[in-house]
Parts: C-alpha cells; sequence; structure tokens
C-alpha cells in the first residue's frame, strides 16, 4: 500500500494540475484494489470531480484534435520520488544508450554522440535566449532515444538541487546503487576532476573532453569549502524564488542560465568543465530541473509566457544535427502537446 499511495500522490497533484489525461489515469489508479477505492473515496470528496472535468474541457480543445496531439502523457519526476527498481530502470538505460553504435564514428556510442553534439551547438544552445527552448528539445530526443534503443519506459529524472543546496554532495542521485556514483576519487583526470571509482558508471569511458579526443574515466572533482559554498549559495529557494518571479523571459532565462544553472557544473567540475558535459549523466538530471523551472514558471502565466522567447522568432527551428529531425520552437513551447506529450510531478 505504502508505494501504491506515493503513486496516488503523485496523481493527486497532477490532478490538482486540472489534467485530463491525469484524471483518467487517476481513475484508473484507483480502480487498481479496494484499499485504494477507500483512498479514492476521500479524495472524491475533497476535489470535486465535477471541478476537475469543467477545467479538462479546456485542456482538451487545446490539444485533442491539434496535429501531433498526444495520445498520452508521461510525468518527469524528482529522482528521489522514483521507486527503486525505476531509478535502477533509468540507470540501465543509460548503460545500454553507452553500448548502443553512434552515428559519428565506431569509437563512439549514441550516448557519447550527444557529448559532440552538445559541443558542436555550444554557441547556439547557450548564452543566448535560445538556451531553454534547445535543451529542451535535446532532452526530449534524448529520452526517445531510451525507449527506441533500450526499451526504456519512463521519463528522464529530475535533480531538484534545491532541496541539497545545504549539503550538494550528500543529494541521492550520487549513490553507488540507486543513483549515478559520487565525487571523483582515483586518478587525476580531466576538468580538474578525479576518475569516479564507485557506482554504474565506474566503468565507463568518455571519449571527449572539449575539444580532447582522448578515452577517459568519468570525472568529477566536487568542490568543497568556500569555493563550494559559493555555488551552493546560488541555489537556495531564496534565490530561485527571485528567478522564478521574473516576469520577462529575457530576465527569467538570464538569471537561471547564469546564476543556479552554471553553479552545479562548476561545483561538480570534471566532465562538466566543457561542452562535451552530456558525458557525465547528470547533465541529464540537472537540465530536466532546469526545463522543469521554466515549465513551471510558463504555467505560473500561461497566457504572457507559454510562447514568449524574447530575441527569436517562434518559426525558427531547433537543430540536433544528426540526432534528430530539426522542429520549430513553437512546437516545443508547450511540454503537454505534440512532440513533447510530458508534464512535471513536483
Ligand atoms: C571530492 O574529491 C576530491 C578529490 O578526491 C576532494 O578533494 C574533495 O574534497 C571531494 N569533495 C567532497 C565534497 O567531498
Ligand atoms: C588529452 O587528454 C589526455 C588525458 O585524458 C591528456 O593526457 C592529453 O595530454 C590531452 N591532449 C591534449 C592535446 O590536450
Ligand atoms: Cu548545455
Amino acid at each position: 500500500m505504502a508505494e501504491l499511495k506515493t503513486d496516488l500522490d503523485y496523481e493527486v497533484e497532477a490532478a490538482q494540475k486540472k489534467s485530463i489525461f491525469t484524471a483518467n489515469r487517476f481513475l484508473y489508479a484507483s480502480a487498481t484494489g479496494l484499499t485504494c477505492l477507500i483512498f479514492y473515496l476521500l479524495l472524491a470528496f475533497t476535489f470535486s470531480p465535477r471541478s476537475l472535468f469543467e477545467e479538462d474541457s479546456e485542456s482538451l480543445t487545446t490539444h485533442i484534435g491539434e496535429p501531433g496531439g498526444c495520445s498520452k502523457i508521461q510525468f518527469r519526476r524528482e529522482w528521489r520520488n522514483l521507486r527503486k527498481d525505476e531509478q535502477l530502470e533509468y540507470i540501465d538505460a543509460i548503460k545500454c544508450l553507452q553500448t548502443t553504435p553512434g552515428l559519428y564514428r565506431d569509437d563512439q556510442s549514441l550516448y557519447g554522440d550527444y557529448a559532440n553534439l552538445h559541443s558542436h551547438a555550444g554557441k547556439i544552445g547557450h548564452d543566448t535566449t535560445l538556451f531553454l527552448p534547445w535543451h529542451r528539445y535535446l532532452l526530449h530526443n534524448f529520452e526517445n532515444d531510451l525507449r527506441t534503443h533500450c526499451g526504456f519506459k519512463g521519463t528522464i529524472p529530475y535533480w531538484n538541487w534545491v532541496l541539497d543546496w545545504e549539503a550538494l554532495d550528500q543529494a541521492p542521485v550520487w549513490d553507488n546503487v540507486y543513483g549515478i556514483g559520487g565525487n571523483g576519487t582515483g586518478e587525476e583526470s580531466v576538468g580538474h576532476g578525479r576518475c569516479v571509482e564507485t557506482g554504474p558508471f565506474s566503468h565507463y569511458q568518455a571519449l571527449r573532453f572539449g575539444a580532447n579526443e582522448t578515452h577517459h574515466c568519468l570525472s568529477r572533482g566536487f568542490l568543497t569549502g568556500e569555493k563550494s559554498d559559493r555555488y551552493s549559495a546560488e541555489l537556495q529557494p531564496e534565490k530561485l524564488d527571485d528567478i522564478m518571479q521574473k516576469d520577462d523571459y529575457y530576465d527569467f532565462w538570464n538569471t537561471l542560465e547564469f546564476a543556479a544553472h552554471e553553479a552545479i557544473p562548476r561545483w561538480i567540475q570534471g566532465e562538466f568543465f566543457e561542452f562535451t558535459s552530456p558525458n557525465d549523466p547528470i547533465f541529464y538530471f540537472h537540465h530536466c530541473q532546469v526545463d522543469r523551472l521554466w515549465a513551471e514558471w510558463q504555467l505560473a502565466d500561461p497566457e504572457h509566457r507559454a510562447e514568449t522567447i524574447f530575441g527569436t522568432m517562434v518559426d525558427d527551428e531547433l537543430e540536433l544535427d544528426k540526432l534528430g529531425p530539426k522542429t520549430r520552437i513553437r512546437d516545443i513551447l508547450h511540454t503537454d502537446s505534440g512532440p513533447l506529450c510530458y508534464r512535471y510531478l513536483k
């Protein structure tokens, strides 16, 4: 019951966000057990189903019937809210992609190709207002690759570092079994880090580090003391609140990219020191969090924020080189319509 209840909790949260998709899943999940039926009845009194469905007609008109509308919405969740088996499935899927042949060269996996892509596209995807849409699309494509090549059924998880800002190195995401391993403790490696010797990626060999193409161990070098404090201070709740209060896209993106988003790589070091940062799986956890913040910011005032990208045209295209088809920015502005079809759970 404990785990079922957790699942239901997610459903309830999503139901509060008034989604027809969730409402259906909610009903379905509730019907799965007698104990849960009781739970559902309690909830039914708490949240009037009637008002739920009224709100839902709105999302129906927005999404169904549009080209690329979603037949199903999947939920991206915080790493510590995944069940242990779900955590292992995600780690396994990453490992699988690390042994899937790449598209660029024989000695680099599809997983490694993303480091290539990220470093080639560095100029368009960073320090510009395209930062958020381009990374959103990259994550979506990566998630698709996990599904297509590795049979992955879940979603990319996010790391809500605000929960760990006071002790970043203690975050559950660094667990050696139910996480991606922690600090580098072995030989000195790239980016002022050391080889990560524990956890599921202790044997992973990354190919590129910036322009240098030499196979090397996964490298991390968590900062400590004052150096660390400088970056973790950017991740405290008050700082994040400030970012979320920004009213226009330019200010929001600008503070998010250069304050909170930058603090994490600078604190981790190693692979993250260069644009080949997707070599470290934490890249995806981190960018999923950044994407979530953008999605939340958009949803806080959809009328003004959902389709606003300052400094570029919504019909401009986002490119992933060989790794995925081009898409228009306008097509990825709503996470819950096609081709994306996901939402975030808190
Ligand atoms: C991470 O590892 C490096 C190298 O072994 C060490 O100097 C540093 O103190 C460690 N950081 C943390 C937060 O434990
Ligand atoms: C590339 O990285 C390796 C270690 O990973 C280092 O030994 C080598 O000197 C580097 N090459 C260049 C050109 O920086
Ligand atoms: Cu990036």
